[in-house]
């Protein structure tokens, strides 16, 4: 089973920052996700194994700001 979630991202000053997220997220196994720079969300589909914390530490790795919209 998956989920999907979406994340407000913060941070992205340009179009490859969302590549650059896309790219982290996916690096979890199990995850696909587009980021949309001019909306600044992202639509995260992901797998059982994985929470939705993971995918906002991954986020934050990678020098962003990623919270849950409610
Ligand atoms: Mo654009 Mo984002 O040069 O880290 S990729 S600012």
């Amino acid at each position: 089973m998956t989920a999907t979630t979406e994340l407000a991202i913060e941070g992205m000053t340009c179009a490859s920052c969302a590549a650059r997220i896309e790219k982290r997220l996916s690096r979890i196994d199990g995850v696909e996700a587009t980021v949309n720079y001019a909306t600044e969300r992202a639509r995260v589909r992901y797998p059982e194994s994985v929470t939705p914390e993971q995918l906002i530490a991954a986020v934050t790795a990678a020098g962003y700001t990623a919270t849950r919209p409610p």
